[in-house]
């Protein structure tokens, strides 16, 4: 680690604010060039340790720039992972405060919920698979807390990777009667369609993104806990969203689910 104990708090401490206040800032990596990736994920704890602070609980986890269309949208090429508040859950067919949030945009996203612990290092498709109790469609509403959407891998991470809010849908199926490959999903603003693809655009499949997570958090130390909802990110680029919009996710025998933003 290159950063104090005192720099990660106090930046913890301005990204969370930011978010709470619906304000952007430059990117830290701009005053903290040394900033390294454990910094990046202690700035993320540090957040995760104020929320709980205050009572929150932590109901998800996520993995992003999972796909190639968000590595190329970012103009990176690693996954990152980050956590979900339920703070940040959106009921289906439920309103997003668009005042609450910078400048937010949507993704489509397949959702694991997690029925056994899942630990790495060598977690593999088919461990996900096993432990996994159902899969259920998600829309994912980002919100960079960084000026325009620019910034880089670990300013990214240290940002909580974007999280602000999400949408999960109530059509529940067993992931063991799926090809989640090529389980087609087709993102909707306004009753247009506006972004389509396969869940193979995720590193050939949703659920390596899953793995890949479970052998992040070992190498940490840590799992991914029974019980948790993981989203293995955005299928497509993700799309701008403005207050009026009404956006629908429709994803191939998973069913739908739909958020306004007011
Ligand atoms: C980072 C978060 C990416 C995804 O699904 O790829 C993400 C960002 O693009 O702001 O959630
Ligand atoms: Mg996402």
């Amino acid at each position: 680690m290159k950063l104090t104990e005192a720099t990660i708090v106090a930046l913890a401490e301005h990204l969370e604010n930011c978010e709470l206040q619906a304000r952007d800032t430059p990117k830290i990596t701009l005053d903290h060039p040394e900033m390294d990736w454990d910094d990046a994920y202690a700035i993320q704890d540090e957040i995760m340790r104020r929320k709980r602070s205050r009572g929150a609980r932590i109901v998800g986890l996520k993995a992003g720039l999972t796909s190639y269309a968000k590595m190329r949208q970012m103009g990176v090429e690693t996954p990152v992972f980050g956590f979900l508040s339920d703070g940040f859950s959106v009921l289906d067919g439920g309103a997003v405060a668009t005042g609450e949030l910078i400048h937010p945009k949507v993704e489509p996203e397949i959702a694991f919920m997690i029925r056994t612990p899942l630990r790495g290092p060598g977690c593999h498709v088919g461990q996900v698979l096993a432990a996994t109790d159902f899969v259920v469609p998600a829309i994912e509403v980002i919100d960079s807390r960084y000026r325009d959407f620019k910034f880089d891998l670990k300013s990214v991470v240290a940002d909580n990777c974007s999280s602000a809010r999400f949408v999960v849908g109530g059509m529940m199926r067993n992931a063991r009667d799926l090809d989640l490959r090529t389980t087609g999903v087709v993102l909707e603003k306004n009753g247009r369609v506006v972004a389509l693809g396969a869940g193979a655009a995720v590193l050939g499949h949703p659920a390596t993104a899953v793995a890949e997570l479970a052998n992040h958090l070992g190498r940490r130390g840590a799992e991914i806990p029974a019980g948790t909802l993981v989203l293995s990110g955005g299928i497509t680029e993700a799309v701008s969203v403005a207050r009026g919009d009404s956006i629908r996710l429709r994803v191939h025998e998973m069913g739908s689910v739909s958020v306004h933003f007011s």
